[in-house]
This record gives C-alpha cells, structure tokens and sequence, in this order.
C-alpha cells in the first residue's frame, strides 16, 4: 500500500459521493457517509471532442506467466472536450470490479500531470512498482471500484476525492471524468500514465510500457 495514496475508497457511498478534504494521510480511509450536492454527469456535452487511441502490447504483463489471467491491458483511448475526460480501459479478456476480489478484479492507477510538468505533483505510480513514468501527477484516479459502479479521483495537493461513474463491460471499463475536475490543465493537454493490477498485485502492466501518453484535447 502506498503511504501517499492513502486515499483508497474501498466501502459503497452511495452514488452523491462529492469532493471531501481529508485530513487523514496515513491509512485507507473508509467514509461513512457522503456529501451531498455534487452531482454525477454521466450525459454527453455539446461541441466537438478530441479523441485519443494508444496501445499496450498483449500479454506483457510484469510477472510474465506467473500472472495469467491478471489484468493485460492493450488500448488506452477517449475523448477530452469541454465537458468530460472519456477514459476507455481495453483489457486482452474481460476484468471485473476490484470488490469482486477475482484473479481479474481491476486495481491500478491513472495518473494524470497536467500541467506537463515533472517536478510539480507527485511521482507516477508506475514508478514506485518498477516502472518508468517520468511524470509529475497532480491527480490521479484509483481504479479500485466504489460500489461497482464509481472510481475516486484524487486531487494529489489538496487531498480532495470525489467519485467518478466507472463502468465495467467485458473487456472494457469507461470512465467518465468532469473536466472542472481537471482544473490544473490550463491549455487542454496533459499527461497520463497508467498502472493496473488486481488484488494480489498492484501492478501487473504498465501502460506505456515506459513513459507516459500526452493526451491533445481542447
Ligand atoms: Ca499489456
Ligand atoms: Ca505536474
Ligand atoms: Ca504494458
């Protein structure tokens, strides 16, 4: 468990989780009721969007053989627009919610630097389990299921988590992340790095495999 990442929501809140600030830094912290008032958007914005496609190579997976079955993932895309970062998760065969606790229940990380800065935010998850992100996160959204339905994305600085609609279908998860929840980017570009693990591992691939994807939206 990482220290700084102590902000794993691993308990059902309910969907009207909002944005709390924490002053809790030490352990996973479990809340017990939520916040009301911020609702979730889960509708599509008007305007255009920019989309985005990369790829991971199948079965590359940290551990080799020894982790068959743990989640592999092979495509990172979305769409960034004035409304909402679109994050689509494509696995080489389905995942589950990480509160399944299946050998492919989905734990990780997505990091997310976006001012395009190294030395601001904190240091890619990929980098404290053996990878090489190179980037400076100033939020990062952990992939461990709320309820099955909600993920919870962190503001690194200040501490403050809100939920965000997840959804599992086979082989792909789509998250779906307000884009005032990305305030720190300015210019409508950032960098994003992804970790995925499951319960026995944190992480089990990267992607990319070293550095990190610079997402173009607008
Ligand atoms: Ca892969
Ligand atoms: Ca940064
Ligand atoms: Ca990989």
């Amino acid at each position: 468990m990482l220290q700084r990442r102590s902000i794993r929501i691993t308990a059902a809140v309910g969907l009207a989780l909002a944005a709390f600030t924490l002053g809790c830094d030490n352990n996973e912290f479990f809340p017990t009721q939520s916040a009301g008032g911020a609702g979730l958007s889960g509708g599509v914005g008007g305007g255009s969007s920019a989309n985005f496609n990369f790829t991971d190579p199948i079965n590359d997976r940290v551990a080799g053989e020894a982790e068959l079955g743990a989640p592999d993932i092979v495509q990172v895309s979305g769409s960034y627009d004035d409304s909402e970062l679109t994050l689509v998760l494509i696995f080489d065969s389905p995942v589950v919610p990480w509160s399944a606790n299946q050998l492919n229940s989905l734990d990780g990380f997505v990091d997310f630097d976006l001012d395009e800065n190294e030395s601001t935010g904190i240091p890619a998850a990929a980098d404290e389990f053996g990878g090489n992100a190179g980037l400076g996160a100033e939020m990062y959204l952990s992939l461990r299921d709320v309820g099955g339905t909600h993920m919870t994305l962190v503001h690194a600085g200040t501490k403050q988590f809100s939920g965000v609609p997840a959804v599992f279908e086979g082989k792909t998860v789509t998250i779906r992340i307000p884009r005032t929840d990305l305030a720190d980017d300015t210019d409508g570009r950032f960098r994003m790095a992804v970790v995925v693990g499951h319960p026995a591992h944190t992480a089990t691939d990267f992607a990319p495999n070293e550095g990190y994807y610079t997402v173009v939206g607008r």
